[in-house]
């Protein structure tokens, strides 16, 4: 896979989506040059976030996590380019929005660590995971005439 084909998983969480964010979220991401390779409206079952947040089990924030993913729909999205995974976790800013940098998403757009909006993959390992828990093989790959222009 070339550079320029690295993927993650992103997600505008359900608060996001409840406030109206989804089109903002996404499109900072178009405007910066990502492709948009899958998007789609999910009401995650308890098994599937269970399952994409398996490291987090043994926190004590677990349960508070889980039923605030569940309290709505999410917009699950892949996004593709070169750096997609650092720079999709730049983008978002720090998980909690106390500590985010401004002009990032979460800073813009949140206050608090337990309704932070978004949601973007942190290693290119989990972003393949991630892709393929939410997506499996649902993906198919196209072309934009506008690559040749954005990438040197
Ligand atoms: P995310 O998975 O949502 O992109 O967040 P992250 O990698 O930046 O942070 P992670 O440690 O994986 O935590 C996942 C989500 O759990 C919530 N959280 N609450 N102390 C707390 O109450 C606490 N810590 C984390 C956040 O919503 C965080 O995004």
């Amino acid at each position: 896979m070339s550079a320029n084909q690295e993927r993650s998983f992103i997600m505008v969480k359900p608060d996001g989506v409840e406030r109206g964010l989804v089109g903002e979220i996404v499109s900072r991401f178009e405007k910066r040059g990502f492709k948009i390779l899958a998007l789609q409206l999910i009401h995650p079952s308890a098994e599937l976030l269970q399952e994409h947040y398996k490291d987090l089990a043994d926190k004590p924030f677990f349960p508070k996590l889980l039923a605030y993913m569940q309290s709505g729909p999410v917009a699950a999205f892949v996004i593709q380019g070169k750096g997609a995974v650092k720079i999709g976790r730049v983008m978002l800013g720090a998980t909690n929005p106390q500590d985010s940098a401004p002009g990032t998403i979460r800073a813009d757009f949140a206050l608090d660590i337990g309704k932070n909006v978004c949601h973007g993959s942190d290693s290119v390992e989990s972003a393949e995971r991630e892709v393929a828990l939410w997506f499996g093989d649902n993906i198919k790959s196209y072309s934009r005439a506008v690559d040749n222009i954005i990438y040197e």
